[in-house]
């Protein structure tokens, strides 16, 4: 056994011994020091109060719950986080490792897994089929309604993990990295509010005992940022990716160009970012990602876990486009460049084979950038185009994606152009029912749905919200929640849902802290909706659990809506202040349409 220190003091520990465990002068200690040791640490345990989250008051609800109060867990300053060789899976150490050392201050070296003699230790295993050697007995992935039977870590899927919370160690175990990152999030969320704290915080660092086995709904679960109406650099892009990697939402959906600007560089046509990107709703300077840029956002993505969906808006609402490039127009004149909020004016001139030669540039260009599966080819509010020419338009731009690879997805009106194998139409209605969106899902199509009136985060929570829209109506938490993917929309059963998104449009959001006040608390509803199980869903318990998080968010200095709806605690579990109605955004003044 190596020379042992003495142990560090640890904060919130009650030691039965206040003056500690004698430490052997030579530097090895016998084994019954060690005895003694654990003794007291099971003791002081013991004695503690409980910890303060419950194992069940996890956003999104986890599939299988067990607690076991006897066994809670107390993360000690010497703590390791102990991790199979698997680079994948060492990066997710080192993200838990990172999420944790700020608050608690203490080292949390990252080491490659030992046998779990060490005892106090985080756990993270990504070999597939690989067991925790200390499983609470009885625990899997079973029936829902059958008996709890141990299930292998294969049955956890692509995104699953198992968390098992002993008085001795946490353990994630997974078979993919991305398993184990749902699997050290869930971890977060069971910590004190004050895990999340920028500066050290002296807290008892309770975990509550007992298994969680969890994997998602549905496969696709996002939100779509609008880069285009207000553009967003690059630090806010990766805030929101790290908002989505919270709620174990697994896509970002960038809406790169619209009307008011064009965001993304393309090499062949430099006037897009140059000119297209020097303007945003209102007037303001605008911008545009470099290659650079994008990469950098991308790979912060892939890092979470998180998927990057670039989508080019086509045909129409592209004004921006035309600004730089008016041979694409119609009548070959630039347009002004355009710092309203109107739709449904502008489109690239379907009946001009030039037309074609930008969309393949343009579209071959960022698919070479983008390392996920999907290429968005927009399709919305194309007015002007006539029905059959938007048909003809929307064949050929679904055929260049092919061309590129990947999968094209497409607003729900490209529903009447002809099938492509494997496309994806994103449902934004408000009505629960379109029939050239189910014949779409007949012929073979799957549907991301983003309901207007459920999922639009630019949509006003109530009539007194400062910023956002009600077109389809107010959008409160409860509304947020209350919906079911599966059943949403006639005609499309739940095997051709792919997942849900939640938009966020910027026509009025004009800051990080707006775009924040807009997606939280609503995000978590939708994360809610696209990971659990449906036998989960419950307002009453998902208000509570969500009440939870306004410390979280005010302590790591989020922004968030105190929606009326839901009750936060007036102090945190852990004496935190309450949430500050300062989280209200003042309403933005110049930017305003
Ligand atoms: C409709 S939804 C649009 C966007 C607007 C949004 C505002 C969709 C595909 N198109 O162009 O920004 O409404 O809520």
């Amino acid at each position: 056994m190596p020379p042992t220190a003495p142990r560090p003091a640890e904060p919130g520990r009650r030691p039965l011994d206040p003056t500690g465990p004698a430490v052997d002068p030579t530097g090895h200690e016998p084994a019954a020091a060690d005895l003694a040791r654990a003794a007291a640490r099971a003791a002081a345990d013991r004695l503690a109060p409980p910890a303060p989250v419950g194992l069940g008051d996890v956003v999104p609800a986890p599939e299988r719950v067990e607690p076991d109060p006897a066994a809670d867990f107390t993360l000690p300053a010497d703590a390791a986080v102990r991790v199979s060789p698997d680079p994948a899976a060492r990066d997710v150490a080192e993200q838990l490792a990172d999420l944790l050392r700020p608050a608690t201050g203490y080292p949390l070296p990252v080491t490659d897994a030992a046998p779990a003699a060490e005892g106090l230790a985080l756990q993270l295993s990504a070999a597939p089929g690989e067991t925790p050697g200390t499983v609470a007995a009885g625990v899997g992935l079973g029936p829902v309604a059958g008996p709890a039977t141990p299930g292998p870590v294969a049955a956890l899927g692509a995104e699953g993990y198992r968390l098992d919370v002993t008085p001795d160690a946490v353990r994630i175990t997974a078979a993919t990295p991305a398993g184990l990152l749902h699997g050290v999030q869930t971890l977060r969320q069971l910590l004190p509010p004050a895990i999340e704290s920028p500066a050290p915080v002296a807290a008892r660092w309770a975990v509550p005992g007992g298994v969680i086995v969890d994997r998602p709904r549905f496969p696709y679960r996002g939100a779509m940022l609008d880069v285009a109406r207000h553009f967003f650099g690059v630090a806010d892009v990766l805030r929101v990716i790290d908002h989505l990697a919270r709620y174990k939402l697994n896509h970002l959906h960038l809406h790169l160009t619209d009307d008011q600007g064009w965001r993304i560089a393309v090499d062949g046509w430099p006037g897009l970012a140059a000119v297209g990107g020097a303007t945003q709703v209102g007037g303001g300077p605008g911008g545009a990602y470099t290659r650079a840029d994008y990469r950098r956002i991308v790979s912060y993505a892939a890092r979470r876990h998180v998927t990057v969906v670039p989508e080019i808006d086509l045909p129409g609402h592209t004004n921006a486009a035309l600004t730089a490039y008016p041979q694409l127009a119609p009548d070959g004149v630039a347009p002004p460049p355009y710092t309203g909020t109107e739709v449904g004016f502008s489109y690239l001139d379907p009946d001009d084979e030039r037309t074609y030669a930008f969309v393949a540039d343009v579209l071959g260009e960022v698919a070479a950038l983008t390392p996920g599966p999907w290429l968005h080819i927009g399709g919305d509010e194309a007015f002007k185009v006539p029905a059959d020419a938007y048909a003809r338009f929307v064949e050929r731009a679904q055929g260049i994606v092919a061309g590129t690879g990947k999968t094209v997805v497409g607003w729900h009106q490209i529903a009447p152009a002809g099938h492509a194998d494997g496309r994806v139409l994103q449902w934004w209605g408000t009505t629960g029912d379109d029939p050239a969106t189910a014949e779409a899902v007949r012929r073979g199509a799957r549907v991301i749905l983003s309901p207007g009136n459920h999922a639009y985060l630019d949509m006003k929570y109530a009539p007194d919200t400062p910023i956002g829209h009600d077109w389809a109506g107010l959008v409160d938490v409860e509304r947020a929640y209350g919906w079911d993917p599966g059943t949403h929309l006639a005609g499309v059963p739940a095997d051709a849902v792919l997942g849900v998104e939640a938009p966020l449009w910027t026509e009025s959001v004009t800051s990080l802290a707006e775009i924040e006040f807009m997606l939280l608390p609503r995000l978590p509803a939708l994360a809610e909706l696209g990971w659990s199980p449906r036998r989960t869903h419950d307002w009453a318990s998902f208000r509570r659990r969500l009440a939870g998080h306004g410390p979280r968010w005010h302590t790591a200095g989020i922004t968030f809506h105190p929606a009326p709806e839901i009750p936060w605690p007036t102090t945190g579990p852990t004496g935190l202040p309450s949430p500050r109605p300062a989280s209200q955004p003042t309403a933005p003044t110049a930017d305003l349409p």
